[in-house]
C-alpha cells in the first residue's frame, strides 16, 4: 500500500510521475540516444568492419548486459562481500569464473582467475601493481612496434601511458627488416636491465609469440610472464593458435576482441608450486592469488560489473562449443586469404604474411600512408586503423594499415568473400594515391581530407565505391539483439 504523507499519496503519486521514465523503451523514452544507437547500428551492418580488436557480440550476450545484473553492488568477492544481496550475483562470478577456466583447459588446482577488471587496460595495471613494486622494472613489446599502451608506453619525450609513469619501463622490438620480434636483443637486454616482469602481447603483431623462449629469458632473470592475450584469446581458447598458458605466471586478457564477449577483462594466475629447489627439493609456492585480487579489489576498482560478468560467462560457455572452434579456423583462414589477396595486388605484408586474424599491411612501397588510406577506406564504409610498421620514422605518419578478420567472420564471410574485401581495399587505396598525386607529396593531412571532401570527381568515386560495398555488405547478416 502507498503511504500518505499531508493527506497526499505520495507512493502513487510518486510512481506515476516516474513511470514513463522507468518503464519506456529507449526508442520513446529518448530519441536523441536511440537515434544515435540506431545510426550506429546502420553503420555496422552496411559496412566492412576490419579493426582487428573489435568483432560483434551475439544477442545473448548483449542481453545480459542489459540485464537487472546492471543495478546490483557487490564490492568484494563470491562468500566476502560488502553488501547485502549478493547470493545470486556470487552464483554468476563462480560460474563466470569455472567457465574461464574451462575454456582454456585450466586445472582449478593449478590455476585461478580473477573476472573483475573493468577492462583490459585496468586489469594490466592489477597485475603490475600487483606483482612489480612502485618503479619496478617491466619490459613490454614497444607499441609501435605492435606491443600496447599498458605494456610501458613512453617516447623519448614523454612518458605516455601510467605503466611507464609509475613503473621503469623498458620495451623490447622487432627486426626492423624482418618484422619479427627480435629475441635476442630481448634477452640481451633483459640480462642488463633486470625486469620485475616481461610481458608477451601484442595489439599489432601477426605471428604467434615464443612463449617457450620469453619463458627462459624471464627465468633467468628472476622475472614473471605475463601474456596479454587479449587481441588472441578467442584463437587461443578454440586452440588455433599456441596457448600461453603451459609457461606464463600470470595471463590478461579482454573479452571482447577474438573472443567475442562484452567489454571486460580476466585476469589469470598460478597456484601452487613455483619452484623447487634442485638440491634441497624445498618448494616455494605462488601466492599470484591474493596478490592480484586484492590488487583489483580494494587497490584499484570498486564494485565488479555484475552485468558485464555475465556476458563473459555467456560468451565463454560459447567459447567452448564445437562451432566456436569453427568460427575461429575461419577467421584465421580468412585472414591467410585476405593477406594472399592483397599480396597479389601487389602489396607488402610486414612479416610476408600471418598466422592469427590480422595483417600489417606496409603501404610505403606504394607510396601513401595509413592515415590517408584509413580516411579514404573509412569514406567508403570500410573500417579499419592506421598503424606504424616496423622502422617507421614517424609516429605521426604511420605507414601501415591494420586489418583484422573476426568481425567479418562473425557475420559470415569466407575467404572467398575475402577475395572481393582485398578489390574494394585496393580500389580504396588507389583513390588514396591518385588524391595524393593531385595535391603533391608535401601536402599535409589537413589538405588531403580537404581535396578529398571537397571535390566533385573524388567524392563522386567514393560514392560509387561505398555503393558497392555497402551492397555488398547487406548481404551478410549482423549478429546482436533483432532491430537494434
Ligand atoms: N585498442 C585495442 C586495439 O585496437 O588493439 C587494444 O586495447
Amino acid at each position: 500500500m502507498a503511504s500518505t504523507v499531508n493527506g497526499e499519496n505520495h507512493g502513487v503519486n510518486l510512481w506515476e510521475s516516474q513511470k514513463n521514465m522507468l518503464t519506456q523503451p529507449l526508442r520513446d523514452n529518448d530519441i536523441e540516444v536511440y537515434t544515435i544507437i540506431k545510426k550506429e547500428n546502420h553503420r555496422q551492418k552496411t559496412g566492412l568492419e576490419l579493426i582487428a580488436s573489435e568483432n560483434f557480440a551475439s544477442r545473448a550476450v548483449l542481453e545480459a548486459l542489459g540485464s537487472c545484473l546492471n543495478n546490483k553492488y557487490s564490492e568484494g568477492y563470491p562468500g566476502q562481500r560488502y553488501y547485502g544481496g549478493t547470493e545470486f550475483v556470487d552464483e554468476l562470478e563462480i560460474l563466470c569464473q569455472k567457465r574461464a577456466l574451462q575454456a582454456y583447459g585450466l586445472d582449478p588446482q593449478n590455476w585461478g582467475v580473477n573476472v573483475q577488471p573493468y577492462s583490459g587496460s585496468p586489469g594490466n595495471f592489477a597485475v603490475y601493481t600487483a606483482l612489480v613494486e612502485p618503479h619496478g622494472r617491466i619490459m613490454g613489446l614497444d607499441l609501435p612496434d605492435g606491443g600496447h599502451l599498458t605494456h610501458g608506453f613512453m617516447t623519448d619525450k614523454k612518458k605516455i601511458s601510467a605503466t611507464s609513469i609509475f613503473f621503469e619501463s623498458m620495451p623490447y622490438k622487432v627486426n626492423p627488416d624482418t618484422g619479427y620480434i627480435d629475441y635476442d636483443k630481448l634477452e640481451e637486454n633483459a640480462r642488463l636491465f633486470h625486469p620485475k616482469l616481461i610481458i608477451a602481447g601484442v595489439s599489432c603483431y601477426s605471428r604467434n609469440l615464443d612463449y617457450a623462449r620469453m619463458r627462459k629469458i624471464a627465468d633467468s632473470n628472476g622475472a614473471y610472464l605475463m601474456a596479454d592475450m587479449a587481441h588472441i584469446s578467442g584463437l587461443v581458447a578454440a586452440g588455433v593458435v599456441p596457448s600461453p598458458f603451459e609457461y606464463c605466471d600470470v595471463v590478461t586478457t579482454t573479452t571482447h576482441k577474438t573472443l567475442r564477449g562484452c567489454r571486460s577483462a580476466m585476469i589469470f594466475f598460478r597456484k601452487g608450486v613455483r619452484s623447487v629447489d634442485p638440491k634441497t627439493g624445498k618448494q616455494t609456492m605462488y601466492n599470484l592469488e591474493s596478490l592480484i585480487n586484492s590488487a583489483v579489489f580494494p587497490g584499484l576498482q570498486g564494485g565488479p560489473h555484475n552485468h558485464a560478468i555475465a556476458g563473459v560467462a555467456v560468451a565463454l560457455k560459447q567459447a567452448l562449443t564445437p562451432e566456436f572452434k569453427a568460427y575461429q579456423q575461419q577467421v584465421v583462414a580468412n585472414c591467410k586469404a585476405l593477406c594472399a589477396a592483397l599480396m597479389e595486388l601487389g602489396y607488402h605484408i610486414v612479416t610476408g604474411g600471418s598466422d592469427n586474424h590480422l595483417i600489417l599491411l606496409d603501404l610505403r612501397s606504394k607510396g601513401t600512408d595509413g592515415g590517408r588510406a584509413e580516411k579514404v577506406l573509412e569514406s567508403c564504409s570500410i573500417a579499419c586503423n592506421k598503424n606504424t610498421c616496423p622502422g617507421d620514422k614517424s609516429a605521426l605518419r604511420p605507414s601501415g594499415l591494420r586489418l583484422g578478420t573476426p568481425a567479418l567472420t562473425s557475420r559470415g564471410l569466407l575467404e572467398k568473400d575475402f577475395h572481393q574485401v582485398a578489390q574494394f581495399i585496393h580500389e580504396g587505396i588507389e583513390l588514396a594515391l591518385r588524391i595524393q598525386r593531385d595535391v603533391g607529396p608535401q601536402a599535409t593531412m589537413k589538405e588531403f581530407k580537404e581535396k578529398l571532401a571537397g571535390d566533385a570527381h573524388y567524392q563522386g568515386a567514393v560514392k560509387a565505391l561505398r555503393d558497392k560495398v555497402e551492397s555488398f555488405a547487406t548481404t551478410f547478416p549482423l549478429p546482436g539483439i533483432p532491430g537494434f
